[in-house]
């Protein structure tokens, strides 16, 4: 079935120049680009980006981090595009759960500065995508 998902290549990636790679390992999945744009993130959309990690100790880090810099919001079209991205991404954490392979698994260190962000859900997808990309999420 045909999904949508967000992607968030996050400020650390495009720090260091890791955006051509990401975007090549997201084409050559045979993953679609319905939409891109090189953005910096405000405190609102990011606040309610991560709203489900709010209560947690590394939220007013992460919103920190996530807003430090320009990040690349995409949206991927694609059969089980959701969790082909994951896949591709790697679990949170680069060292403990992220496999060599994955883009975390290859280019991280650190839980936070991971990379890459995926929709968890179809759920999740449509609220990340009427969040970064509002013209997109009535098509
Ligand atoms: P994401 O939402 O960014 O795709 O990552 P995820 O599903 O793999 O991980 P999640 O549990 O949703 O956490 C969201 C982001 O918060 C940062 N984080 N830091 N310091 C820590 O222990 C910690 N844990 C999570 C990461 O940037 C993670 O991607
Ligand atoms: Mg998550």
């Amino acid at each position: 079935m045909t999904e949508r998902t967000l992607v968030l290549i996050k400020p650390d990636a495009v720090a260091r120049g890791y955006v051509g790679e990401i975007l090549s390992r997201i084409e050559r999945k045979g993953l679609t680009i319905a939409a891109l744009d090189l953005r910096t993130a405000s405190e609102d959309v990011a606040g309610s980006h991560y709203a489900e990690h709010a209560e947690r100790p590394f939220y007013p880090s992460l919103l920190e981090f996530i807003t430090s810099g320009p990040l690349v919001a995409v949206v991927l079209e694609g059969p089980r595009a959701i969790a082909a991205f994951r896949q591709l991404a790697g679990g949170t954490d680069p060292v403990e759960k992220a496999l060599p392979g994955t883009i975390r698994g290859d280019f991280g260190l650190e839980s936070q500065q991971n990379l890459v962000h995926g929709s968890d859900s179809v759920e999740s997808a449509e609220r990340e995508i009427a969040l970064w990309f509002p013209a997109l999420s009535s098509i």
